[in-house]
């Protein structure tokens, strides 16, 4: 009876000290500087890329077309990507003004992108390729001053641990063995963090599926800060920021907004933010969509995260070979050829605190802001509400003319007769 209490009394103690470490998560210096600096980045590049690349038909491929997890496996026998550069990748980056990558370590297919003791089932073990591409590209954006930071799927199409509640779906077991699927992911995290240079971020994606189950957090999360305090952990579960997570993120919605309906539950935090969106319709290459998105609507996109104190992670698939098509090439190029000319706006600054308007957004660094006019209103001036702080001067961005405006109390108006259009963005600089 006794030992039967002291038993109960300890597991109790035991659940309450964990509840307590997985909610007084305090970030290290380190990480709060890393914070700073990944919201100075403000723009990065998305790349989903894996076998499933082979087909043409984006990264759920094998969902999509119910194909058996034996056959789709078979992809692994004839990946060659013959033409990957790493370099070619960090360049069409750096080209573009982005700062930052963020790639696919392993998607739900469950095949590992990168060499791993966990699984065989990994590029350079399954694969005639016997490459790590991932090593390449973290001795690149190292040596290049980019930023690496790894996708990496929660859930798995594939592994026989990995359990499913529901009933047999193309052979998928019913019951699993969660504690093995978790020790597998960590001996991957472990592997992830340590192993490659320069690694600054893990990017969760898949919780969604199994919103029911215990994915223990405290426990991956505990284990990347224990291995690197600096990592940024993010996780794309559509939810509120959860205990040891270090930044925020969107898909296919900038903050505050829910088009997609996959932001109905993510109120904006306190936490870095980042919103995603991908330069077609598509992750994963995919042969047939041809929706590119114009430089011009990339820029918007930037501006407007910007504007609302985001990151913007733009996502291009890359083709089985390793080559990056030139539809993505070209426009990147347009969008970096811009950001040349306009990066100080956009670079370092943070959400001004001003609300979206119907014209555009403001950023601000130190003592400017920044007045981001993509639409070019009716009447020949904009208004700004609730600027309280003295303008001092107000000048055009491109070419240091002054621009006429007017304080007052209830906001600043600005006077765009004499403003010479941008076709992207009109930006008037205001000193305080
Ligand atoms: C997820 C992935 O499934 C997708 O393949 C891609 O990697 C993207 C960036 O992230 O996309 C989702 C996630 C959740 C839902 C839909 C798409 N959802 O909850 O409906």
């Amino acid at each position: 009876m006794l030992k039967k209490f002291i038993l109960i009394a300890l597991l109790l103690k035991a659940t309450a000290t964990l509840a307590q470490s997985a909610n007084t998560y305090q970030p290290t210096a380190e990480n709060l500087a890393a914070r700073q600096k990944f919201q100075d980045m403000k723009f990065g590049l998305f790349i989903h890329w894996g076998i499933y690349s082979e087909l043409g038909d984006g990264e759920w491929v094998m969902n999509l077309k119910h194909i058996p997890y034996d056959n789709y496996k078979r992809l692994a026998d004839f990946f060659y990507p013959q033409a990957f550069n790493a370099h070619e990748w960090v360049q069409f980056a750096k080209n573009a003004g982005m700062k930052y990558i963020t790639i696919t370590a392993r998607h739900h297919d469950g095949f590992s992108m990168f060499g791993t003791k966990a699984s065989p089932y990994n590029i350079v073990d399954a694969t005639p390729y016997h490459k790590d591409p991932l090593m390449e590209l973290a001795q690149e954006c190292q040596k290049e001053g980019i930023e690496l930071h790894f996708y990496y799927s929660l859930l798995d199409w594939g592994r026989k641990d990995y359990a499913f509640g529901s009933p047999i779906v193309d052979g998928k077991p019913v019951k699993g063995d969660w504690d093995s699927y978790i020790n597998f992911m960590k001996a991957q995290l472990t592997e992830l963090i340590t192993k490659y240079p320069g690694v600054k971020g893990i990017w969760f994606d898949g919780d969604w599926e199994r919103s029911d189950v215990n994915w223990h957090y405290d426990e991956i999360y505990g284990l990347i800060h224990k291995l690197n305090p600096a990592i940024m952990v993010g996780n794309n579960h559509h939810m509120e920021p959860k205990p040891g997570e270090d930044f925020q993120m969107f898909e296919k919605d900038l903050p505050g907004e829910n088009n997609t309906g996959f932001s109905g539950k993510s109120k904006i935090g306190t936490l870095p933010l980042e919103t995603c969106e991908t330069i077609n319709n598509s992750w994963g290459f995919n042969i047939n969509d041809r929706s590119f998105k114009s430089s011009k609507q990339i820029i918007n996109y930037l501006v407007n995260a910007s504007g609302r104190n985001a990151n913007f992670l733009l996502n291009i698939g890359p083709m089985p070979n390793g080559k990056i098509q030139s539809e993505f090439t070209d426009t990147m190029t347009l969008v970096g050829n811009w950001i040349k000319n306009n990066g100080q706006s956009i670079y370092g600054t943070r959400g001004s605190g001003i609300a979206p308007q119907p014209w555009g957004v403001v950023t601000q660094k130190d003592k400017q802001l920044y007045v981001h006019v993509l639409t070019m209103p009716q009447q020949p001036y904009i208004f700004i509400p609730g600027i309280k702080v003295n303008v001092k001067a107000a000048s055009l961005l491109n070419d240091n003319t002054a621009v006429k405006y007017k304080q007052q109390p209830e906001g600043l108006f600005i006077y765009l007769n004499t403003v010479k259009a941008d076709a992207y963005d009109t930006i008037i600089k205001l000193t305080i």
